[in-house]
């Protein structure tokens, strides 16, 4: 029978990729904490795929994007699957609200992912309380903001570009939709059209926390009502406040723990490099090259996750020939590996939710980053947090493997690396603050929690 002394329903909408879903799993699971029931929507070929958590406080409901066979790599372009999501997607979740309306937990709360901004039409469309959750920075939101506006003006011709709340940028720090112009124009579209009809929303909510921007946030703060929110970390990593609530949400691929654990358990304190570039990238031969050989000739240790689509670009022989000083795996959990004190630097793409993850457990980087947001966040990594190092990239596109044996070692070993420590220990004492102040969490969920049940 269903419990109805839930406070109220939240249904919660991501976009169907890894780095969108994760966040805002972890954000459900804290609003569970606060007595709402939470569910959760992915795609029928999201809900079919991908590994879910093995126990969760959280319901799982799924809607369409049109494509439930084979998903994203089933659309003829990347213009037609959003097109269809739109379409079938807005369908099928005015279906799951119709389909919850006569139970004892009716959904009053919709909070989507502003890549869906026809989420918001739906909800208006029945009456219900409508909050955008976005996944990246105030900075690269405020960004989108002011193109979307007109109030920057593309293509660049002047730089360098200064936005109030941001530092002064160069191109090359600028989101690579805009630094590379007319590169995949779709996407573009949509990461502008995220404030198509954000001002209609009844809340914005974002996964950073107050003190790693707090210009770019009182900035977007001018423009919408805004939330900050994050880190959408689990408790476990953080305030160790929610119980058994230690679990990531939703992986890639299954992946056995133990086999990172025990090599790391086996590594001296701050001896390894931990890589990764997260669910997406697809990296050239040639930068994997470049990596291996620089992994080869370094005297770290190493823990590279090689996406089983990427195996094929390892240099050949390079496993054996690394023995145990390194270890190639195809997914890891990357909290447990990023917690682990053999962990020295992490080597990552720039996603926002591993670099959040990275600043919220203190371990410094390096930076190859390789689109969208990516390169504003290596930007705030080495300029503005100063918790390591972006690597330069060459005229061709690759960052060569001297650059990156410099890089590593300027994290690993050099003059620096003292001040990245006590400055990447600094953020992750404010990440445990942002999530743990006024009691049991951050006083904006609960601002958030209030808002949406009196309204
Ligand atoms: N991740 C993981 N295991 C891996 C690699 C990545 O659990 O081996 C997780 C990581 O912790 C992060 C997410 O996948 O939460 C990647 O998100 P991010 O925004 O960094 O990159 P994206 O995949 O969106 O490019
Ligand atoms: C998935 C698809 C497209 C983009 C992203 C994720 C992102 O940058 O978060 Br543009």
């Amino acid at each position: 029978m269903e419990n109805k002394a839930y406070r109220g329903h939240v249904l919660t909408l991501p976009y169907p990729s890894l780095g969108h879903i994760n966040p805002l799993l972890q954000f459900s699971k804290r609003l569970v904490s606060k007595g709402l029931k939470a569910t959760l929507a992915t795609t029928l070929f999201i809900h079919n795929t991908m590994q879910p958590p093995s126990s969760s406080s959280l319901q799982f409901d799924t809607i369409s994007d049109g494509y439930d066979e084979g998903g994203f790599a089933q659309a003829e372009s990347i213009h037609a699957y959003l097109n269809r999501m739109e379409t079938i997607g807005s369908k099928t979740l005015a279906d799951l609200i119709i389909k919850n309306k006569n139970t004892a937990n009716p959904i009053d709360c919709i909070i989507y992912d502003p890549f869906l901004p026809w989420a918001l039409e739906v909800a208006k469309k029945f009456g219900i309380f409508g909050a955008a959750f976005f996944t990246q920075t105030c900075a690269v939101n405020f960004i989108y903001h002011h193109v979307h506006h007109g109030l920057l003006k593309l293509p660049i011709t002047s730089t360098p570009i200064s936005i109030p709340g941001l530092p002064v940028l160069e191109l090359e720090d600028m989101p690579s939709f805009i630094s590379v112009p007319g590169s995949y124009p779709a996407y573009f579209e949509m990461v502008l059209n995220q404030f198509s009809n954000s001002d209609k929303a009844d809340a914005v909510l974002v996964n950073t926390f107050y003190e790693l921007e707090p210009e770019a946030v009182d900035s977007m703060s001018k423009v919408c009502r805004l939330l900050a929110i994050g880190p959408t970390i689990p408790s476990f990593y953080l305030d160790k406040r929610l119980e058994n609530d230690n679990d990531y949400g939703l992986n890639l691929f299954a992946s056995d723990s133990s086999i990172c654990n025990n090599w790391l358990n086996t590594k001296l304190e701050g001896s390894v490099i931990y890589l990764s570039f997260g669910s997406m990238a697809s990296l050239s031969n040639k930068q994997m090259e470049e990596l291996a050989f620089a992994l080869k000739g370094s005297k770290f240790h190493f823990l590279w996750v090689v996406k089983a689509s990427e195996e094929a670009k390892i240099p050949e022989k390079f496993v054996e020939e690394a023995g145990n000083k390194g270890l190639v795996v195809q997914w890891c959990s990357q909290l447990e590996v990023l917690s682990n004190k053999a962990i020295g630097c992490f080597l990552t793409h720039c996603g926002w939710n591993s670099t959040l993850e990275a600043l919220s457990l203190g371990v410094p980087m390096v930076g190859l980053p390789q689109w969208t947001d990516q390169t504003m966040n290596a930007k705030y990594v080495q300029d503005v947090w100063k918790v390591g190092v972006r690597a330069k990239v060459c005229e061709n596109g690759i960052v060569e493997r001297e650059e990156i044996d410099f890089c590593i070692k300027e994290v690993m070993e050099g003059e620096r690396r003292k001040d990245f420590q006590k400055n990447a220990k600094k953020w992750r004492d404010l990440a445990i603050k942002a999530i743990s102040e006024a009691g049991s969490s951050n006083k904006n969920i609960d601002e958030f929690v209030s808002k949406f049940i009196n309204s």
